[in-house]
């Protein structure tokens, strides 16, 4: 059975591993947790004393299984912290040596993609643009310039496992490799307004040979 797209991202199996480690041990602690409290409630109903029905919290007796709840917590949610973390700071806090960069810039209702133009440049004259419809080469590191026309749109990727906020007034960088061709969703993440739904777009990732094909185009347009 498959819950999630099929990843295509060079990191997306990590973003993956980081979800079920989660969600295995956030379901391990639900179960325990049901138990406690229907087992009680199922089988000593009848029998149990008034002292028993309810902790007050007072002295160390009735506070230590508090404490070791809050203590099995702390441990489970650092455990998490220490295991996304070197993830963390290869996804989003470091940018690996591009191979090419493009903008994305949300608008109400649609996305914009630039690319350098001949010159291999972003930010010049002869960039190019298409619409709805992002071109991106297999197996190489794109960075992605993220910027908003006017509202809060999100840039979300599912095949890459990628999603970030666009904020207008600001450039935020972020990168990608996508590791297979083929054709994948890019759609807004964020309410931006009545066409919000409306904001979907494309991601082609073609061979090297073809993305050159398909730049060549758009420089002739
Ligand atoms: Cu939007």
């Amino acid at each position: 059975m498959r819950i999630f797209p099929e990843n295509a991202s060079s990191y997306g199996a990590n973003i993956d591993f980081i979800f079920w480690l989660i969600t295995g041990v956030i379901t391990v602690a639900s179960i325990i947790v049901i138990f406690l409290i229907l087992y009680p409630l199922l089988t000593k109903n009848k029998k149990r004393t008034k002292k028993e029905m309810y902790v007050k919290g007072i002295g160390f007796k009735d506070l230590k299984l508090i404490y070791l709840g809050i203590f099995i917590l702390a441990v489970a949610d650092f455990y998490f912290l220490y295991r996304e973390m070197p993830y963390w700071t290869k996804i989003e806090e470091s940018l690996p040596k591009k191979d090419l960069h493009v903008i994305i810039m949300g608008r109400q209702w649609l996305w914009e993609f630039t690319y350098p133009g001949p010159d291999g440049k972003l930010y010049t004259d002869d960039d190019v643009k298409s619409i709805n419809q992002l071109y991106l080469p297999v197996n190489k590191v794109v960075h992605m310039d993220i910027q908003s026309y006017d509202v809060i749109h999100a840039v979300f990727i599912p095949n890459a496992r990628f999603k970030q906020d666009a904020l207008p007034g600001r450039n935020i960088t972020r990168w990608v490799k996508m590791t297979k061709t083929g054709k994948f969703p890019l759609t807004c993440a964020e309410i931006c307004g009545i066409g919000h739904a409306n904001m979907k777009a494309t991601v082609t990732v073609l061979s090297e040979k073809d993305f050159e094909k398909q730049l060549a185009k758009l420089y002739k347009k």
